[in-house]
């Protein structure tokens, strides 16, 4: 291991161990990747991760009632066949700890972690432009070479924690849901608070108030929920589903979420307020996403079909709360229907109809401070024992932003990024050749089922990688005009539709001083796969590619 220390410039640090690539992050996109490099193109890779095991987000996010919102049938790799057959999901939405189970399972199953440093962060990493290859450190002062570089550091990993005054007089145990302790927390007796009331907190509360002896909810911004309907799935779903993995696996490829759910294909104002009712019924019956991305095709584009599907969920939470005054309290009312990520409940507005469950409206009353005893919020302390801070995350950016990467004259990724994230396909940027990013910023990533994004960054990565080998190239970079133009089309879909109306983390909005940008494109999976695809048929368009093996110092 070369120990090189902190204030030697990147650049000039030389004779360190050399990998064809390093890839940052063990979770789904770095494990494929690994797998990827190493196993099909026989590349060395060596993978960091800060987690002491495999997993990324399902490592962290430890919370009570973790559980993934994507379909669990699709929630997984397909790249191979046998591991789809193999594998059988206890439900139709998996949990934290089974999601967890088969990551693990799918390290064993290709024995990755021999080529993964765990409880390893990167720090920095800088492009060297005579080597054409990226000096790499890590949290342990290691030092590492590798042609190419690969940010698999997953899109919602750097956690979002307010900077409350008075935090570290709390006298109690404070908890954020992205860095929940492995053991488990006991809420029994205890007078529990929690901050925040997004698709994490929709999952926490209904848990933490079956053992807390008292739990109150600081809510900022209410949220549109739809029930999940989780349960076992019918035996007879599985087999068929298993039989049609080759079908499934084309149409969510090229759909635009990369789930099955489509849109309905006409405007919501075509149809009679009674058509209307049995077509929103059918999607609150089925539970999930439906009624989220398989309404009329005009909801996110229409705020007059937006408001009828608004006011539909808003009766829902009227008939479900029984306090009219709590009722109104937890009504959105600020911003369109799915215009912020839907989150998916079991007993959501129901837990608030519990003797020992308090709504404070922090839109009212703004939490002011951590006081020893508890929380200070429009001039009233409430005491507890634990706060559960589920504020969520900096947001696609924040997780590439917080590693200091230098590309080209050592400019920082921070500083190019200052007015909002810029990229080539959200998977490569102008000035940090041989970067690229699984489910960056500027791809659908958080617009769609991730797994499947995640599949096709990382096939499209390692295609990219092994046509550079095949012709003797060493150096890849997007060029300034494709990263404009396609940074000017992330954003002219966006501004289409409702998506950039609300105070969202998919804006950058729930970060004070974050550029407000619409982060994710939302052309739609497939059309996305498609430009991809055209772009690598047509020799890397929009690339410069360079170098030679000779000049670049091996491959
Ligand atoms: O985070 P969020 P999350 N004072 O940003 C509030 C994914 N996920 O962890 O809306 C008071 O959505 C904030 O209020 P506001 C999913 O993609 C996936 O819940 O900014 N409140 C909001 O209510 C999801 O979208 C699964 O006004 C403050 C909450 O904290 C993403 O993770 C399951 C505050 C944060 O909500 C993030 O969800 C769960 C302050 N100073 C989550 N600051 C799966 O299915 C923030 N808040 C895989």
């Amino acid at each position: 291991m070369a120990i090189v220390p902190e204030s030697a410039p990147l650049s000039l640090t030389r004779s360190v161990p050399e990998f064809d690539a390093v890839v940052i992050g063990a979770g789904f996109s770095g494990m494929y990747m690994l797998h990827r490099l190493r196993d099909m193109l026989g590349l060395s890779v060596r993978v960091y991760e800060d987690g002491d095991d495999v997993g990324g987000t399902w490592y962290w996010n430890r919370y009570p009632g973790a559980r993934c919102d994507s379909e669990s049938y699709i929630y997984c790799y397909t790249f191979d066949r046998q591991l789809l057959q193999e594998w059988q999901w206890s439900e139709r939405y998996p949990e934290q700890p089974e999601i967890l189970r088969y990551l693990n399972h799918v390290a064993d199953r290709f024995d990755l972690r021999r080529d993964i440093q765990f409880s390893t962060r990167v720090t920095a990493a800088a492009f060297d432009e005579e080597t054409n290859r990226w000096q790499v450190r890590t949290s342990l002062g290691e030092v590492v070479s590798a042609r190419y570089l690969i940010a698999a550091v997953g899109t919602l990993s750097k956690a979002n924690l307010p900077k409350f005054r008075g935090l570290e007089t709390f006298r109690g145990k404070w908890y954020h849901t992205n860095q929940w302790p492995q053991g488990g927390v006991d809420f029994t007796a205890k007078r529990v608070a929690v901050v925040g009331t997004g698709a994490t907190a929709v999952q926490v509360i209904p848990e933490v108030s079956q053992q807390a002896k008292q739990l109150t909810v600081f809510q900022r911004t209410p949220a549109f929920c739809v029930p999940a309907r989780n349960g076992k799935v019918d035996p007879e779903v599985v087999k068929a589903r298993k039989a049609d993995y080759d079908g499934i696996v084309e149409r969510i490829r090229n759909s635009q979420f990369g789930h099955e759910i489509y849109f309905i294909e006409k405007s919501a104002l075509d149809d009679s307020p009674e058509e209307r009712q049995r077509e929103f019924d059918k999607r609150w019956d089925a539970g999930g996403f439906a009624f989220w991305i398989g309404n009329y095709q005009d909801m996110l584009f229409n705020q007059e079909a937006n408001d009828l599907c608004a006011d539909y969920l808003k009766r829902k939470i009227r008939a479900t709360v029984n306090d009219p005054v709590v009722a109104e309290k937890l009504i959105p009312k600020t911003y369109p229907y799915g215009t912020k990520r839907q989150p998916l409940d079991t007993n959501y507005f129901e837990t608030f109809n519990k003797a020992n469950v308090l709504l404070v409206d922090a839109a009212d009353a703004p939490i002011e401070e951590i006081t020893p005893k508890g929380i200070r919020a429009g001039g009233e302390e409430y005491e507890f024992d634990i706060i559960i801070f589920a504020t969520g995350f900096d947001a696609l950016t924040g997780p590439l932003t917080s590693i200091d990467l230098r590309g080209r004259a050592g400019k920082s990724l921070s500083e190019k990024w200052a007015d909002g994230p810029h990229t080539y396909l959200g998977l490569a940027v102008t000035g940090f050749p041989n970067l690229f990013m699984i489910t960056g910023p500027g791809s659908p990533s958080v617009m769609s089922n991730m797994p499947v994004s995640i599949e096709q960054h990382v096939e499209w990565i390692s295609d990219c990688v092994n046509y550079m080998l095949k012709h003797n190239l060493t150096v890849i970079e997007a060029t300034p005009a494709a990263e404009a133009e396609w940074t000017f089309h992330v954003a002219e879909v966006a501004d289409a539709t409702l998506m950039t109306r609300a105070n969202s983390w998919y804006m950058g909005a729930n970060m004070p001083g974050k550029p407000r940008v619409f982060m994710a494109y939302l052309g739609g999976v497939g059309v996305y796969r498609q430009k991809c695809d055209e772009v690598a048929a047509h020799g890397y368009k929009g690339f410069a590619l360079g170098g030679t093996a000779q000049s670049g110092n091996g491959r």
